[in-house]
């Protein structure tokens, strides 16, 4: 990581900032208008609020639950609503965006009608992995940007329910040791770390690759009941049942995205969110979630699927959709999709369903 502070004492005089980063891109396409690199700082500028507001947590009476239901009918944390409140706040009257959806809101948020609009529609989560608060453990916000498909005025419902594949750009923000942005506008995934002594996300992790095959599976196993046959063998198979198909991996679940992304995106490893008995499509929110990490495991040569489909294929029927998720190295998805090809193929065949194993 470059720190303009190094622990001897020198200082690092040449830093790449997000901003010339983003601009550096921007100059090799000459058609670049400059829109979507003034749109992802906006987002910088929140995640360093929001980042700030992470920090004083502890000291400022803004943990805990703040009493309100999101459409989710989970308790919204007090972060959450900040988080949210400085997102909107951060993009409504720039104009360069249409419209947007928030995980938090029900409805899509309209710009206000004194603003003027832009041509992106913007989709986020802004604070992700909120039940790990009230423990200091890491959270995130992530976020989509689509460019609009309704021709004038207020963007509308249309401009979000997009496949991920025509995602313009995504990244998510992880609060956690240090705030790390990673983003990715289709040409590579790159990372930056806030240092928080200047205030700047500095260029920490330039295209970063993911190994194609991982050392870590990541799911919540307390779970497995409720899973399927053929999810129950995948899992099974990544702790080292078939040990001649995927070598036996380690287990790291947080229960927060972003973090246990990050970590696999690095390190290598498949993270699994499946459907289940409780949750029948699965728990995550594909236009707030599994899209824009999807888009980015896919830049950083990774893969993202439902099970068996690519995520980024799907077209979103509403706002709140959710999905299985299967993400990370991309040996490591193709492999639990083949399992549960193979389970699916001979319960049909045999007639015995994929109902739970015993
Ligand atoms: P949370 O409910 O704490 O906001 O979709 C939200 C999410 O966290 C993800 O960040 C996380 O991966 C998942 O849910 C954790 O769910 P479980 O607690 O069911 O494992």
């Amino acid at each position: 990581m470059v720190h303009p502070q190094t622990p001897g004492g020198c200082v690092q005089t040449s830093v790449t900032t997000i901003e010339r980063f983003i601009l550096d891109q921007e100059d090799r396409y000459p058609e670049a208008t400059g829109e979507l690199s003034n749109l992802l700082y906006d987002i910088a500028l929140a995640a360093k609020i929001i980042a700030a507001a992470i920090r004083r947590a502890g000291l400022v009476n803004i943990l805990g639950a703040q009493g309100a239901e999101n459409v989710q009918g989970e308790q919204q944390q007090k972060l959450d609503f900040l988080a949210n409140e400085t997102i909107k706040n951060s993009l409504k009257h720039t104009g360069r965006v249409c419209v947007m959806g928030s995980e938090e809101d029900e409805d899509i948020i309209p710009v206000p009608p004194e603003s003027s609009v832009g041509k992106y529609a913007v989709l986020f989560d802004p604070l992700d992995g909120s039940s790990n608060i009230d423990v200091n453990s890491a959270v995130g916000t992530i976020f989509s940007i689509y460019r609009r498909i309704s021709l004038e005025g207020r963007g509308t419902v249309a401009d979000v329910l997009q496949p991920g594949c025509l995602q313009v750009a995504a990244g998510y923000i992880m609060y956690g040791s240090s705030t790390m942005l990673v983003y990715t506008t289709g040409q590579g995934v790159h990372g930056f770390t806030l240092d928080p002594t200047i205030g700047e996300f500095l260029l920490s992790h330039e295209r970063i690759i993911t190994p194609r095959v991982g050392q870590y599976y990541s799911v919540n196993e307390s779970n497995f009941g409720r899973w399927d046959k053929a999810v129950q063998t995948a899992v099974r198979g990544l702790k080292g049942d078939v040990p001649d198909a995927v070598k036996p991996k380690n287990s790291r679940y947080i229960g927060s995205l972003v973090a246990d992304f990050h970590r696999n995106l690095i390190a290598g490893g498949v993270f699994l969110y499946p459907a289940d008995s409780k949750n029948t499509n699965g728990k995550l929110r594909l236009l707030y979630e599994a899209s824009p990490m999807a888009f980015i495991a896919e830049q950083a040569q990774g893969s993202a699927t439902d099970g068996l489909n690519r995520i980024l294929d799907i077209v979103p029927t509403h706002l709140h959709q959710r999905t299985p998720l299967v993400i990370g190295s991309r040996e490591d998805v193709g492999f639990v999709a083949d399992m549960i090809r193979r389970v699916t193929t001979s319960s049909a065949t045999s007639g015995a369903g994929s109902q739970p194993a015993s």
